[in-house]
């Protein structure tokens, strides 16, 4: 038979025939182009044993620790070279620049995917990160905490809109107070006590997952509240909240000290340079320790002013209301002492910050404008970045009663928006339309929640060799989502991907469970009804809807799928092992033989590793343990038993059996934390 013919059969090639041949036993001499038929055979049967061998020394070698998995990293290092950070909101012509594209090419790009867009065009997160991975990147979302370029210059304008407002005009406005606060220290409940309402009752499972304005007359003095959340995702409102604020209100729980959320909240308000308040809060627990606090504020720079620092802090119980007047008195105090800042002019077009905004399912886009100066009136033409995005239709007050003018400091709900702001936005009114660009529907970021986004073409499972979970959302108010996706930046993970097919405000309909059908995702309802014809569909397509109340356990809920899908690892243990001192019987791939353990113990239905002179020659499995006639559960270091192995390779007398357990565990640590 010819060499180059055998080497074909043997799926190799020539030269690793040649080169091996020598250790099978075979002379045939590096110039050899023929070898007879029975030596032929002989190659063939033993070829296959060689090759088994080479399989079972690698896969060991591999299983112990001797090999670097190198695969793996070149991969990682790819996914870093070609990340790239699209914002919220981006025109296309910026999109094709961070990618290094010419903008015709991503323009045809976007038509691909049903986009019709020309190059000052604004696209969404969603859309861009789509195409951007259509044209092999990795997009990443930028975190969006208020403070873009455009945002930067709108602010700008707003304080000089203040500032410049100086012609006697000015008049005093109520103090802007920002509470914050680790998680369940007692933000809202402190807000009800002052306010002596009850909100927190009416909270899923008593956790603010949104901003919160409010106003409140106390003894003649107007003030102005807003409620942010203590849980870390929420960060960002954390911060825009302050952004607003004249002061702020450090809630501190006395029974539980200085927290993450605590320090967080201190550097933010630090930040924002704005005068604040300790309330060290839940003083009616027994086990409230004002002491215990005081220092752990003084760790953190904050020194009492009864130990010598400038802090002022105020024990109160927002359960039992004891302090909540001399917290007042405080915070009128300070407001006294910034009253020459705590002015607007009332007599001019309304300029103010978005803090919340949602759909509505009957009345629509409906966002909580806190007017920071001007007065706000129906009618008034809105603008926002120099947009044209509606017209003041009504103006509800915290209370939900209409109100015909929201004056400086005023938080107002606002119906009349064509589409829902964003939070943060600057809204500005406007004299008339001419000054505002009204062809543009602007596509802010949360037009591009509130629409459908792109296409569904995502697939389920690997896409680049790695598994999706797709998902939509549907939310009541944008701060959710906005929560959501935050919190969702911590399940990145280079195993596995998550995707957001669709987002919205609003009600579940029938087409999320046909984005999610064709994704073959699931659907998540946090705090929104489901239309019946939707449910309907769900059940005829069998596509889940997971609807969640609090924030946490729907996060929960995702990192769980997401975690399910998660590559296995194996995990090797290393038993016992044994020398074989006796071989009894071969049968079909099943041998009894008889060995001494040499270390560890043994045990039945574990794997085996052969070794044989040094180097592993196959692999089986240990089915049965006898001492004596009994079959046993375990044998000890230096006893002799019988053993019944599963294995292709024949056992010797001599061979070392290392035996080993493997356990498929789901690479858990890798996601989030
Ligand atoms: N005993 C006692 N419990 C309080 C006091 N203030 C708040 N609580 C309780 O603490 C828990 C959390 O209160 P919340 O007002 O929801 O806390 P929060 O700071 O607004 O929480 P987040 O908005 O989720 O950050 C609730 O169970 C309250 O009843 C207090 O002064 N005394
Ligand atoms: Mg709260």
């Amino acid at each position: 038979m010819n060499l180059s013919e055998l080497a074909r059969k043997l799926n190799t090639t020539i030269n690793e025939l040649k080169e091996k041949l020598p250790g099978l036993g075979f002379d045939v001499g590096l110039h050899a182009i023929k070898v007879d038929d029975h030596s032929a055979q002989q190659i063939i049967e033993k070829w296959s044993e060689l090759k088994r061998k080479e399989r079972v020394q690698e896969k060991f070698a591999k299983q112990l620790g001797q090999v670097e998995e190198k695969e793996e990293k070149t991969d990682a290092e790819k996914a870093e070279a070609k990340k790239l950070q699209i914002p919220a909101v981006i025109a296309v012509r910026d999109f094709a620049t961070r990618m290094n594209l010419p903008v015709t090419g991503v323009i045809r790009e976007l038509m691909k995917s049903g986009i019709l867009a020309t190059l000052n065009d604004r696209i969404d997160y969603e859309t861009a990160s789509i195409v951007a991975e259509d044209l092999g990147f990795l997009p990443e979302q930028e975190v969006d905490d208020g403070t873009s370029k455009e945002n930067d210059e709108m602010l700008d304008r707003l304080k000089s809109a203040i500032e410049s407002d100086n012609d006697g005009k000015n008049k005093p406005r109520p103090p802007i107070v920002v509470v914050m606060g680790h998680v369940d220290h007692g933000k809202t409940t402190l807000l009800d006590a002052i306010r002596t309402t009850n909100v927190v009752a009416g909270e899923s499972g008593g956790i603010t997952q949104h901003i919160g304005a409010y106003q409140v007359v106390k003894n003649d003095h107007r003030i102005t509240f807003i409620d942010t959340p203590g849980h870390e995702a929420f960060t960002v409102m954390r911060s825009r909240g302050a952004k607003v604020a004249d002061m702020a209100i450090l809630v501190v729980a006395a029974d539980d000290g200085v927290k993450p959320q605590t320090k967080e909240a201190i550097n933010i308000i630090k930040a924002a340079g704005i005068p604040f308040i300790v309330a060290l809060n839940k003083m009616d627990k027994p086990d409230a320790n004002v002491e215990k606090a005081k220092s752990a504020l003084s760790e953190v720079g904050l020194i009492p002013e009864d130990w010598g620092g400038k802090t002022v802090i105020v024990p109160v119980s927002a359960k039992t209301g004891a302090g909540i007047d001399q917290l007042i008195e405080m915070l009128i105090l300070t407001a006294e002492m910034e009253k020459d800042r705590l002015i607007a002019n009332p007599d001019r077009n309304a300029i103010g910050t978005i803090i919340e905004s949602h759909i509505d399912k009957g009345a629509g886009p409906i966002a909580t404008v806190l007017v920071q100066t001007g007065t706000m009136w129906p009618g008034d033409i809105l603008g926002i970045k120099g947009v044209h995005v509606g017209r003041v239709r009504t103006m509800r007050n915290w209370k939900g009663e209409v109100v015909l003018k929201a004056r400086p400091a005023t938080p107002v709900q606002v119906l009349g928006f064509k589409s829902t702001p964003a939070v943060g936005d600057v809204v500005e009114v406007a004299d008339d339309t001419k000054g505002l660009d009204t062809k543009k529907v602007r596509q802010g970021k949360n037009d591009a929640v509130s629409r459908v986004t792109a296409t569904n073409s995502a697939p389920t499972e690997e896409e680049g060799g790695k598994p999706y979970l797709n998902i939509v959302i549907r939310t009541d108010v944008l701060g959710s989502i906005e929560a959501l996706m935050g919190m969702f930046e911590k399940l990145k993970n280079p195993d596995v991907i998550l995707k957001i097919v669709r987002k919205g405000l609003g009600s579940v309909t029938d087409s999320d469970i046909l984005s999610a059908e064709s994704a073959s995702g699931l659907v998540y309802a946090f705090r929104v009804p489901v239309t019946n014809q939707a449910e309907q569909l769900s059940r005829e397509k069998h596509v889940e809807i997971k609807r969640y109340d609090v924030i946490y356990d729907l996060f929960n809920d995702v990192k769980a799928n997401l975690e399910a899908l998660l590559p296995k690892e194996i995990v090797v243990t290393e038993l016992g092992k044994l020398e074989v001192l006796a071989v009894f019987k071969v049968d079909s791939g099943v041998t009894i033989a008889g060995g001494r353990v040499v270390d560890g113990k043994l045990q039945p239905n574990t794997k085996i590793r052969i070794a044989r002179g040094g180097e592993y020659v196959g692999e089986g499995a240990i089915s049965e343990l006898q001492l004596g006639k009994q079959t046993v559960k375990q044998v000890g270091s230096g006893q002799e038993c019988g053993i019944k192995v599963q294995s292709k390779t024949k056992l010797e007398v001599g061979d070392r059996l290392e035996t080993y357990k493997e356990e498929e565990r789901i690479k858990k640590s890798t996601i989030g934390n």
